[in-house]
């Protein structure tokens, strides 16, 4: 490739000796990278979606989240919030471009150059492509490596055609030549290299017709990928999961949830509801995409420190007998005050009568939880085995779980923090010791063992809210699941705590509402909540950090209250 593309050297009589071989403008160099790293791009997905191997873009994305320390992704979930997937996605986009851009400067130089970074573009896909358990050497490998084929043709082509644009100066010696060249190239002669070199020689008047074959082919190229790119993303994203989802049918469950009180929603008005539905429910996961589970080849498997290892298909969990149970899931990044928290009703297969079927092994002292995409949580078994409403759950809300909330299956462990229980997606449940083995977030400086602490939350007023004296009710929510909310007391200014009113709950693994009954005077105050849980502990008052177990400390909020 290179050495066709390279220009000889112009006629000695101009120089008198080997010349440098002239270069295109630098903005169309640039240029031309960024296009060839777009055909790439965009090569890599059609190939991705077509074979539904693994996304090279989204791959690299993946292991970057894997890779980048703690307080990286610490600050950058503090920036970019619940938004951080789509930041990191721009973000590699961005580079890519920029590095394209300076590989096409390189490219004008040494072709060579320009193709090797290309090349190493692609390896890094494919070694970021191997990273994931679902795909074959195969659909690891050949995405990155059409795409890196894929960006050098389109670099070929795109930087012989920047030097057709080439302005030189009009010399007598080179204009038979220079004839010669475009006559070769109009008629499409081969040896385009040579050709296109010498049609590079038109000179100066002949510049704006080049620059327009320039942008023309640049164009073009960047059609070619973005609509290679789209028609792989569409592809690709060929909704197995929601296919698979919306051919499930629920069962009724042999263990129906307590019902819950009518008098566990409160009348406030900004209150968040007892039941989070399923579109508001937060988020958290390490998944750039969501896994797409096709539930035809989906299993459960139960192995490790067991008996029996046991294997299950979706259909066999829903053929066993479900029991369904209200609990909070708590996120152990959510800061004091914070959303990272939701209630739902699940429905699922009790876990310890699933492991007392595999029959656990004497020593096995951990329970690790691995989903499809490889992320991973562990928490000691006699969690499990302690009578509490642990779930392999299939059902959130009464609909088969929303894909993004781990479709097929997860497992749901009262009490216990997302990061070490709610593994979504869920694919094994392995039984080994807490020695043998460290969940996802615990090298990266998690705690090893979290279970959720007690918090309270002022819902309204809101934060900075301005209000009319006079009645005012302050509202929101308190959790300690598995020991349940005894008390919930409200602090105005320095005054005394005041108990606030608790709503009734189906149990000690949900929520629980609260509200009291403020009257407002006017002026600046600034309301406190704290909690007290069944075991009799109240919430500290001392603030700490999510990391490494959660946050602690009592919330508040300040609000302006005008005269009425
Ligand atoms: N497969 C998988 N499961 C996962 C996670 C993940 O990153 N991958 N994150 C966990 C964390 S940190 C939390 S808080 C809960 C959040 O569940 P939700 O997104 O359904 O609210 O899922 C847990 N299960
Ligand atoms: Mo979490």
């Amino acid at each position: 490739m290179s050495t066709r593309t390279a220009p000889p050297a112009p006629p000695a009589e101009s120089t008198g000796g080997p010349a440098p071989a002239p270069r295109p403008p630098a903005w169309q160099a640039a240029a031309a990278g960024l296009v060839a790293a777009a055909v790439a791009l965009g090569a890599g997905e059609f190939v991705a979606g077509l074979l539904r191997a693994p996304s090279p873009v989204i791959a690299v994305g993946d292991r970057v989240i894997d890779l980048v320390p703690g307080p990286v992704k610490d600050a950058a979930i503090a920036v970019f919030g619940t938004n951080d997937k789509i930041a990191l996605l721009v973000g590699i986009l961005v580079l890519t471009a920029v590095l394209g851009a300076v590989l096409g400067l390189a490219a004008v130089r040494r072709f060579a150059v320009g193709a090797a970074g290309l090349a190493l573009f692609g390896a890094l896909g494919v070694a970021a492509a191997l990273q994931d358990a679902r795909a074959s050497t195969l659909e690891a490998v050949l995405p990155s490596l059409v795409a890196a084929i894929a960006g050098i043709a389109a670099l070929t082509l795109a930087v012989r055609t920047a030097r057709h644009a080439i302005p030189a100066p009009a010399h007598p010696a080179v204009t038979d030549q220079r004839r010669s060249g475009v006559a070769a190239a109009a008629t499409g002669g081969a040896g385009a290299g040579g050709e296109a070199w010498d049609g590079a020689a038109e000179g100066w008047r002949a510049e704006p017709k080049g620059r327009r074959s320039f942008l023309r082919t640049a164009g073009g190229l960047l059609v070619v990928a973005a609509a290679a790119g789209a028609v792989g993303r569409g592809l690709g994203a060929r909704a197995t999961a929601a296919a698979s989802r919306a051919a499930v049918v629920l069962p009724r469950p042999r263990t129906a949830a307590t019902p819950v009180p009518s008098g566990a929603a409160l009348d406030v008005d900004g209150l968040s509801p007892f039941v989070t539905p399923n579109a508001d429910f937060y988020r958290i996961d390490t998944a750039l995409q969501v896994p797409q589970v096709d539930v035809a080849t989906w299993r459960l498997r139960i192995a490790g420190m067991v008996d029996t290892p046991l294997t299950f298909s979706l259909q066999d969990l829903l053929d066993r007998d479900l029991m369904e149970a209200d609990v909070t899931l708590a996120c152990v990044s959510n800061e004091v005050g914070g959303g990272l928290v939701g209630n739902a009703r699940w429905l699922g297969v009790r876990l310890d009568g699933l492991l007392a079927e595999a029959g656990i092994q004497e020593g096995a002292t951990q329970i690790v939880g691995r989903a499809v995409d490889g992320f991973t949580v562990g928490f000691p078994t006699e969690v499990a085995l302690d009578g509490r409403d642990a779930l392999v759950a299939v059902a959130m809300n009464g609909e088969p779980l929303p894909v993004e909330h781990g479709f097929p299956a997860r497992l749901v462990v009262p009490g216990l923090y997302g990061y070490v229980s709610a593994t979504k997606w869920l694919a094994e449940i392995e039984l080994t010791t807490l020695e043998g083995f460290d969940a996802y977030w615990v090298p990266r400086g998690w705690a090893k063992e979290a279970p959720i602490k007690t918090q309270s939350r002022i819902d309204v007023p809101r934060g900075l809210a301005n209000l009319d004296a006079g009645r005012t009710a302050i509202a929101g929510v308190a959790w300690a699941q598995t020991r349940g909310i005894e008390r919930v007391e409200v602090q105005v200014d320095d005054e005394p705590w005041q108990p606030a009113r608790l709503a009734d709950v189906p149990g000690p693994d949900t929520w629980r509402q609260w509200v009291y009954e403020w009257d407002a005077t006017p002026g600046r105050h600034r309301i406190q909540v704290r909690a007290t849980d069944g075991a009799g502990d109240t919430q500290p008052e001392q603030r700490t950090a999510p990391i490494p177990d959660g946050a602690a400390g009592w919330h508040s909020v300040v609000v302006q209250v005008r005269e009425s």
